[in-house]
């Protein structure tokens, strides 16, 4: 699944690399990127190739869309050594989102805590 890029929209340019971001994994379907303001140190973003406006936009057509970005988003967390036991993972629902492509927030408050112990 892959679309154009759409205009002003830093998700797609980070899709098409005409932005930078730390890729951790993508495929034909989503990419998982570290979010440039973490919450934690570990806090990446999961991300549908297409420009899905956001959570409002999506159908129960998309239910295996959305389970591979939770999916894939906690598989790169543990290949980089999160740890996942207290994963924290949603959506920001509009208006309490700031990028209108959609994407889901993946924190891991555990590996926060042995990080700075
Ligand atoms: P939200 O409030 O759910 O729309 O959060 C958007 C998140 O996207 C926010 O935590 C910061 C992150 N973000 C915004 N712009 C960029 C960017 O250019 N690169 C990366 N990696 N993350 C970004």
């Amino acid at each position: 699944m892959t679309s154009p890029p759409h205009p002003n929209c830093i998700f797609c340019k980070i899709i098409a690399r005409t932005s930078p971001a730390e890729i951790l994994l993508e495929d034909d379907d989503i990419i998982v990127f570290k979010d440039v303001k973490p919450a934690s140190r570990f806090h990446y973003l999961a991300v549908p190739k297409l420009h899905i406006e956001n959570v409002n936009k999506i159908t129960l057509n998309d239910k295996l869309l959305v389970e591979k970005l939770l999916s894939e988003g906690k598989r790169a967390l543990q290949e980089n050594g999160a740890n996942v036991n207290d994963l924290l993972a949603g959506f920001h629902w509009p208006p309490f989102n700031s990028v209108s492509h959609m994407h889901l927030h993946l924190i891991s408050p555990a590996s926060e805590m042995s990080f700075l112990s």
